[in-house]
């Protein structure tokens, strides 16, 4: 293996309760039912599948294209807004210290996520130098559990994405890896999902597993 794609939300930090409270207000606001188990159905999924979920409450059946690309800038806006709250202290110590011992020990890093924002919350938390790449939502035109954001990443650190490892927390994360052909690792809601190849509790397991491809010395 030469380099690990993570994932940003639900690996590297947590946005889901932003991303939740800004579809509540939008929801809200339009007059549709949405709570916290219809959220979780949102885990990993890119901004416009969101909606789409969202929307099978609503009264109203027929949006316009037009119609449906407002009520996303107005989720954004509310969600950027929530994202401006976010500091270096979200991040877990326990992160930090496994993406460095990762990198001291030779290998490429990068994000693949749906995120849009990604770029923007690498900023708020701390981390936009520590990646080699970031592969996210702007770059790709189908979303997980498509592999191409996965692919892209592998692309732009050089490697074959046979000797990429790919660390997510949703299902279709992990069937996106197994379709690009990588290592899939999964973590938090993935690690009870028996397509993972490797199941873990915590990011600071990697540093336990040799994965070969290790600098020597
Ligand atoms: P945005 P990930 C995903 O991030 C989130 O898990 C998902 O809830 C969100 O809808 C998606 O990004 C798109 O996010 O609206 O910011 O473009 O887990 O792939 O890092
Ligand atoms: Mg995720």
């Amino acid at each position: 293996m030469k380099a690990f794609i993570f994932d940003l939300d639900g690996v590297i930090v947590f946005t889901d309760r932003y991303h939740y409270l800004a579809w509540k207000r939008m929801a809200d606001r339009i007059g549709v039912y949405f709570d916290e188990t219809i959220n979780n159905r949102l885990r990993g999924v890119s901004r416009a599948k969101s909606l789409e979920i969202i929307l099978e409450r609503s009264e109203e059946k027929r949006f316009s294209d037009a119609q449906k690309q407002e009520l996303m800038e107005e989720k954004n806006s509310y969600y950027k807004e929530l994202l401006q709250s976010m500091t270096p202290k979200d991040v877990d110590q326990e992160v930090r210290e496994t993406l460095e011992v990762l990198r001291r020990r030779g290998y490429k890093l990068a994000i693949g996520s749906s995120s849009k924002n990604a770029g923007f919350i690498l900023e708020r938390i701390g981390l936009t130098g520590v990646f080699d790449a970031v592969s996210d939502g702007n770059l790709i035109t189908h979303s997980k559990p498509n592999p191409e954001v996965f692919l892209k990443a592998a692309e732009l650190l050089e490697v074959s994405p046979v000797e990429c490892c790919v660390v997510e927390d949703a299902f279709a994360g992990i069937d996106a890896a197994k379709a690009a052909g990588m290592l899939a690792i999964g973590i938090g809601d993935a690690a009870g999902y028996e397509a993972a190849d490797i199941r873990i509790r915590s990011l600071a397991e990697l540093k336990n597993r040799n994965f070969g491809g290790e600098k020597s010395g």
